[in-house]
């Protein structure tokens, strides 16, 4: 294997090769020294990349789910209009509710004009039309790349425009450019919403009230976690950002205990919250019917409460009820099956325990924009302070590797955390995968073409940019980023409708009239020219 895999790197010119294979690691638990991986650094400049930018993790990712905000990208029309509405991040009104603005994409269409002699009195204008004709309560503006060049002050006139219209109005530059990928936008659009919103309300919340982190309602993942949520008893104060609103997530704070579902995308709110609040947060995981289950019971035993427990476990076997009898339908089309996994910084180690569940292991995995810590956990370093008075845990990222939390708590609340959830905040995942699996960050397209090969897995799930390539090579993809035209598919139901589109797409009889090129020709090799 490890010979194979250095011919898909050895066909790179030298300083490519050295680059490329720090970003491929073979699992083997069995290695001296744990295994790392370089990842979180910049693409090289030629290659096609699956990555996206600042902007889309910005508004893409984080603010845009927003429902009750008028999201105005500041930029030439293109960001916008692709931006708009690929997401399938789903949102709708609930009671009491009155704005939803998700199927809208404004835009201020920046002109030539306005790049030579400045945009901020196009974006005022902007503005005031959308105030007139929509009349919101919240309005965000997010930057594309040109602003940042020609230096509109967007916090100028977003503070302008609340001191003229009496509404919130917030500011992201978050300028494609900046960073390496998505994930410096998530970052920006944290702070943001740290700063501006989180905090502000004050709507009494109950006993087991819990906000939902890094769950977008990609083709209505969070109703569907929401539901069994509600079923078993908790109030889920806000969810960022997916069907999230700023009325909602004013509140956050008021909320007992954070669930962590992307990683990823929201730590930076998590540890935000903690530090400013003292509320804990749980890593949780609600795709695949192992991973519910576990993170339910997770979450009874952090609020350690008999009836909570019980009903817990009286909602899981019910809910099991309704499913298993639809996944043990479609199983026996999946068992034994290998899929590769290549999505953007969460989703290729959550769903490796979806497939788990179908009987179905992965082979390879990877993300677009994960940090170190996604790959190769974090290593938690207990650290008890004897005369703690506050019952809280405060994880501290330590830099520059970002490989080290230090858990701050009193010894009253480690010695009974320690007993009953896993203080691994975050176990990383090649951990998770098995011996001579690949993990590989910031796949490129030809890399894609050389393991469909090397590897033939029956089902390679990537996004739009990777689904054609690999039907083209008659192997069969579902979009894990859209979850195409369908979902939900987090949750115990979700886990149901996965079984059987996984089952359907594997057995269709499609991909036995697909003959790649390499299947029945021989290739012509092209060459990378060496500088
Ligand atoms: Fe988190 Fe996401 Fe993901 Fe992500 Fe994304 Fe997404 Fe994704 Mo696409 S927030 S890291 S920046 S789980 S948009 S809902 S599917 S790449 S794996
Ligand atoms: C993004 C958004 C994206 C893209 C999906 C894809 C999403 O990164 O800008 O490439 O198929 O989930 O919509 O990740």
């Amino acid at each position: 294997m490890k010979d194979h895999l250095s011919r898909i790197v050895d066909k790179y010119p030298a300083n490519i090769f050295k680059n490329r294979k720090e970003h491929i690691v073979l699992v083997d638990h069995d290695s001296e020294n744990p295994q790392t991986i370089t990842a979180n650094t910049r693409t090289i400049p030629g290659i096609i990349t699956s990555r996206g930018c600042c902007y889309a993790g910005c508004k893409g990712v984080v603010i845009g789910p927003i429902k009750d905000a008028i999201t105005i990208t500041h930029g030439p029309i293109g960001c916008g209009y692709y931006s708009w509405a690929t997401r399938r991040n789903k949102a709708r009104l609930e009671e009491g509710e009155t704005d939803n603005y998700l199927n809208y994409c404004f835009s201020t269409d920046l002109q030539e004009g306005d790049i030579v002699f400045g945009g901020e009195k196009k974006l005022k204008r902007a503005i005031k039309e959308v105030v007139e004709i929509f009349h919101p309560q919240n309005i965000m503006i997010c930057s594309t790349c040109p602003v940042g060049l020609i230096g509109d002050d967007i916090n100028a006139v977003a503070a302008w425009a609340e001191q003229e219209f009496h509404i919130k109005v917030l500011a992201f530059s978050c300028e494609g450019y900046k960073g390496v990928t998505q994930s410096a936008g998530h970052h920006i659009a944290n702070n943001g919403l740290i700063k501006n919103v989180v905090g502000t309300g004050n709507t009494v919340t109950g006993k087991y009230s819990v906000n939902l982190l890094g769950e977008y309602n990609i083709g209505g993942d969070s109703w569907e976690i929401e539901r069994v949520l509600t079923r078993i008893g908790y109030e889920v104060v806000s969810v960022m950002t997916g069907n999230g609103s700023i009325a909602k997530i004013k509140n956050a704070h008021l909320a007992n205990l954070n669930l962590v579902q992307c990683y990823r995308s929201i730590n930076y709110i998590a540890e935000m919250i903690q530090t400013k609040y003292g509320t804990d947060w749980l890593k949780v995981n609600f795709i695949g019917v192992q991973s519910c289950i576990e993170s339910l019971r997770d979450m009874a035993r952090y609020f350690d409460d008999p009836v909570l427990i019980a009903r817990t476990e009286e909602v899981i076997a019910e809910e099991l009820d309704e499913i298993m009898p639809v996944i043990n339908h479609y199983q026996p089309l999946c068992v034994g099956k290998t899929a590769a996994l290549f999505v953007g910084g969460s989703r290729a180690l959550h769903y490796q325990y979806l497939f788990q569940d179908l009987g179905m292991e992965t082979v390879l995995a990877g993300f677009e924009f994960a940090h170190r810590d996604d790959y190769e956990g974090s290593e938690v370093i207990p650290f008890i302070k004897e005369d703690a008075d506050s019952k809280n845990i405060e994880t501290l990222h330590l830099e520059p590797d970002e490989k080290h939390y230090r858990l701050v708590l009193s010894r009253e609340k480690y010695e009974t955390l320690k007993k009953q959830i896993p203080l691994n905040y975050f176990g990383g995942m090649i951990k998770v995968m098995k011996n001579n699996s690949v993990v590989i960050d910031d796949i490129n397209h030809y890399e894609i073409d050389e393991f469909l090969k090397l590897l033939k897995p029956d089902i390679f799930c990537a996004g739009i940019k990777e689904k054609y390539q690999i039907h083209k090579s008659g192997v069969f993809s579902k979009q894990l980023h859209s979850y195409d035209y369908t979902g939900p598919y987090a949750g115990f139901k979700g886990a149901a409708a996965f079984a059987r589109d996984i089952a359907l797409g594997l057995t269709a009889p499609v991909w036995n009239m697909i003959r790649p090129p390499w299947k029945t020709e021989p290739m012509l090799e092209g060459s990378l020219i060496k500088e």
